[in-house]
């Protein structure tokens, strides 16, 4: 599986949709990300820029991509720039991608390496007179470092002051949150990963072991079937815990009677699956544990329910937000005067649910999309109740990942364990 290849007819479709955007005369140049240093000579692992990817499938560091739909020149319409490779990179360094593949790869005829650029950007850009450039508009970023797409911003405005500007962000990351049918299949993978993942890890748990060693299982499932983690730190929290929404040091033992949340995912092909699971170290949940459990669990199944198309991310949060008021009366932690006299600012249930149910997914883990807009088919969202009750030491929050479309919608982890019964059963069987 690690050698599948993508049908480059996803890359060609969403140029086109991205081409049909751009206003008369308009350019796009979409840049890839920087390499990132870490220490010495050492380099983080290369995480292509996820435009670049989804227009192109090209995961390839200093890699450009021009969209020009209107050059005079028909052979300038789209232009795939590559670093050059030699014998001496493909020693050291490994196989880039040749003209021929990146052809075969992207569908792009006119694929020139890289020590062409400013000689044939300069042709093009004379001839363009919008030029859209990518950028990071994502609401929650934290970007210190100068990006190599803000460098690119600089060196274009500067070298090129009177032409007109424009911003890539709002038109591709509407595109991007709408997934493809291939999409929704290489997302489908993932989640495949992920429940394979997770099947071991009920097998293998048990009072002792240490989040660390469940965080392996994961990796093991995972990278032997040809995918790898998602983009994210899988959080691994036993016990209390789990009531650290961020917990990532997994350096704990899993002790009898507690719960583990597992809040992790597989990756496929850069698209991301991220689920969260919470079962019991010794294979039993309490009767305490199985009512929170049991709460989350119909918050989480009304939830779904209304990931459909149309509905505003504002009024899944609320109603989300209602159910779990009602759980917690029923468990005891809320009482109707806690209620009345809340701080409207910071209600009571806020003590026990204190995030955001749902956020978009794809080749992002927190994917583009804008949250204030109508749900539409293709969309695909992370539901994600919980219920954090520190003083119990439980925290539960359990997550599937869902499909907006045209009727109704599809939970791309129907098939993941979810049900107490159906837990402990794969728990105690041999
Ligand atoms: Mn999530």
């Amino acid at each position: 599986m690690k050698n599948f290849i993508i049908e480059r007819n996803l890359f060609i479709e969403n140029r086109r949709k991205l081409a049909k955007q751009l206003k008369p005369g308009g350019m796009a140049v979409v840049t890839a990300n920087d390499m990132m240093p870490t220490n010495s000579d050492g380099l983080m692992k290369y995480m292509p820029n996820s435009d670049m990817y989804w227009l192109t499938g090209v995961d390839q560091e200093e890699t450009i991509l021009i969209l020009f739909p209107d050059s005079p020149d028909p052979n300038f319409k789209e232009v795939l720039f590559l670093r050059e490779t030699s014998e001496l990179i493909a020693i050291w360094e490994g196989k880039k991608l040749s003209k021929e593949e990146a052809f075969e790869r992207t569908g792009i005829q006119n694929v020139v390496w890289l020590s062409d650029f400013p000689r044939l950007f300069r042709n093009l850009i004379t001839d363009a007179e919008y030029i859209y450039l990518n950028s990071n508009e994502h609401k929650r970023a934290v970007i210190e470092v100068e990006t190599r797409a803000a460098r690119f911003i600089k060196w274009c405005q500067t070298e090129y002051p009177l032409h007109k500007y424009e911003r890539l962000a709002p038109i591709i990351n509407r595109l991007r949150a709408v997934k493809s049918q291939t999409e929704i299949e290489l997302m489908q993978k993932a989640c495949d990963l992920t429940d394979m993942g997770l099947r071991r890890v009920l097998k293998f748990l048990k009072p002792g072991v240490m989040e660390y060693e469940v965080e392996a299982e994961f990796a093991h499932e995972f990278i032997r079937n040809g995918g790898d983690y998602a983009d994210y730190q899988p959080i691994i929290a036993s016990g209390k815990s789990a009531c650290v929404l961020h917990y990532v040091e997994n350096d704990k033992p899993c002790k009898d009677g507690d719960l583990l949340l597992i809040d992790t995912g597989a990756a496929f092909k850069f698209y991301n699956a991220d689920m969260t699971r919470t079962i019991p170290v010794n294979g039993k949940f309490t009767k305490r544990q199985k009512a929170v459990y049991t709460a989350v669990l119909n918050v989480m199944k009304a939830a779904i329910n209304s990931v459909v198309k149309g509905k505003i991310w504002k009024d899944l949060q609320r109603e989300t937000e209602e159910n779990i008021e009602k759980e917690l009366i029923k468990l005891k932690l809320l009482k109707m005067s806690d209620i009345k006299k809340q701080n409207p600012a910071w209600p009571a249930y806020k003590k026990y649910f204190m995030h955001g149910v749902s956020h978009f997914l794809g080749i992002d883990v927190h994917d583009v999309g804008y949250f204030h807009e109508p749900f539409k088919p293709g969309m695909v969202f992370t539901v994600e109740p919980g219920i954090y009750i520190l003083e119990e030491g439980i925290g539960i929050r359990l997550e599937n990942n869902i499909v907006v479309k045209e009727k109704g919608n599809l939970d791309l982890m129907r098939n993941i364990p979810l049900e107490i019964e159906e837990i402990e059963e794969i728990m105690n069987s041999k």
